[in-house]
């Protein structure tokens, strides 16, 4: 099923030359009414008007987060405040949030891409959508919950927190659909366990979760303890808030992005430069139709391959390979590049160990090092010691042989990582 037919399997001729007229536009708006897009053009000596085909997209100067920090709060919205409906802002870890302003017609447009990406999973009209991302100024809860409405589904606005009473309303509403992140529902799975309720046996049969980056053997190991499809969804609130991409349910294989209103690039993160169909790097995204805070190439700092290979489920939008992680939560460890995911999918993939993990980075010297702290089940934690050498040796070297990384393996009791009701913290850094 697709949800708008017209725009989601637009010939790509047909898509190239709607990006063309909708960037244009764009380009002249934020020239005419924002002087940070005004001073970067003139800086780099371009003027609207060269914008005459879509590789021109490459002479525009990127936007950064620090651009919109330095902008604090309203520095980039291309409307007057009075035209502003709703604002949200993202968490960040450090200093001030980064603010986001939506016009009438954004949360509409917002609305109209969350409905489709339920489509894309598998949701329709008649769905009981739970939803458990959080609501405020996190775009997750919001962001959800218009697109249920506009579907005509359902929706139930949990927001995230009091897990019990989460089960309760899914077992007693009979929620088809749920929606948080991928970690919170294993925690769900967890919680249910504890009060010898059988998840499996709920009516859910998809679940949407994004917001945070998961590997491919966390999809499998929720889809078998909650017994439903596993879509991922990617969105950040910069751009819009989720929505911005989504697997179709059919294929399973890499994440749709809407692109009759975004214009996706990749660029090789240290040089700038746009990579090549197919490349691995750092995605950039142009906003074409957005009102409130249009950006043009935002470095979103998220790192992915695009492919515009044809999709079985008959949408024309590029796909966005499962992103591996933000290029600023990637570890260097003696040299060795990975990401918290990549240990993710070894550590997943090993028996007795349970799906909770927490990645510890110390400086011993000039040299860091890596802590892998990850739960094991009841009955391994009972065995006997050499078992448990046996185990974390085994962890250590799959760790070595796959990533090229060398680690320390503490196997922790179970329950003791901390969970989370929204995105997962699992990057301990103590080596600044
Ligand atoms: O997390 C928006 C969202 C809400 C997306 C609900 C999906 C579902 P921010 O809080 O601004 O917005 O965080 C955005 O989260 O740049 C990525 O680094 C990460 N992220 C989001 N979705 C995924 C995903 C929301 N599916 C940042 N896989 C983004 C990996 C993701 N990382």
């Amino acid at each position: 099923m697709i949800w708008n037919d017209e725009f989601e399997t637009l010939p790509r001729e047909a898509i190239e030359s709607l990006q063309l007229k909708r960037l244009q536009q764009t380009v002249e708006r934020v020239n005419a009414t924002v002087p940070f897009y005004r001073e970067s053009f003139r800086k780099a000596g371009i003027t609207p008007g060269d914008i005459k085909t879509l590789a021109d997209l490459q002479k525009l100067p990127f936007t950064l987060k620090q651009d919109m920090r330095d902008n604090y709060p309203y520095g980039l919205f291309a409307v007057p405040l009075e035209q502003i409906v709703r604002i949200h802002a993202s968490s960040g870890t450090t200093g001030k949030p980064t603010v986001v302003g939506y016009t009438k017609r954004d949360i509409d447009t917002w609305a109209e891409l969350m409905a489709r990406s339920f489509v894309a999973a598998g949701a329709h009209k008649g769905d009981v959508i739970h939803n458990a991302y959080g609501y405020g100024l996190f775009t997750g809860g919001l962001g959800a919950h218009y697109g249920a409405e506009k579907l005509g589904a359902s929706v139930i606005p949990m927001s995230g927190g009091n897990s019990k009473k989460q089960l309760m309303i899914m077992q007693d509403f009979g929620s088809t659909v749920l929606t948080c992140t991928p970690s919170y529902s294993l925690f769900l799975a967890e919680i249910a366990a504890e009060e010898g309720i059988d998840i499996r046996e709920l009516k859910l049969k998809v679940g949407i979760f994004g917001a945070e980056p998961w590997s491919e053997t966390m999809r499998r190991e929720i889809e078998e303890k909650l017994n439903l499809k596993a879509i991922d969804i990617y969105g950040l609130s910069e751009i819009l808030g989720p929505g911005v991409g989504i697997e179709c349910i059919e294929a399973q294989n890499g994440l749709h992005i809407w692109e009759d209103h975004f214009i996706p690039e990749i660029i090789n993160p240290d040089t700038g430069e746009v990579l090549a169909a197919g490349e691995k790097g750092e995605l950039v995204i142009t906003t074409i139709t957005k009102e409130g805070i249009p950006l043009i190439r935002y470095r979103t700092r998220d790192i992915t391959r695009l492919s515009k290979e044809p999709c079985i489920c008959g949408r024309t939008h590029a796909r966005l390979e499962r992103l591996s992680g933000r290029s600023d939560d990637m570890l260097i460890i003696r040299g060795v590049n990975v990401f918290p995911s990549q240990i993710e999918s070894v550590l997943f993939n090993i028996e007795g160990v349970e799906p909770h993990y927490q990645l510890i980075v110390e400086r011993d010297g000039n040299l860091d090092t890596l802590e892998v702290q990850v739960e094991v089940n009841e009955q391994t934690f009972s065995d006997e010691i050499k078992v448990l050498q046996g185990l974390s040796s085994q962890i250590r070297k799959e760790i070595k042989d796959l990533l090229g990384v060398t680690c320390i393996v503490r196997l922790v009791e179970p329950k003791s990582i901390t969970r989370s009701e929204g995105k997962a913290k699992r990057v301990i850094d103590n080596s600044q």
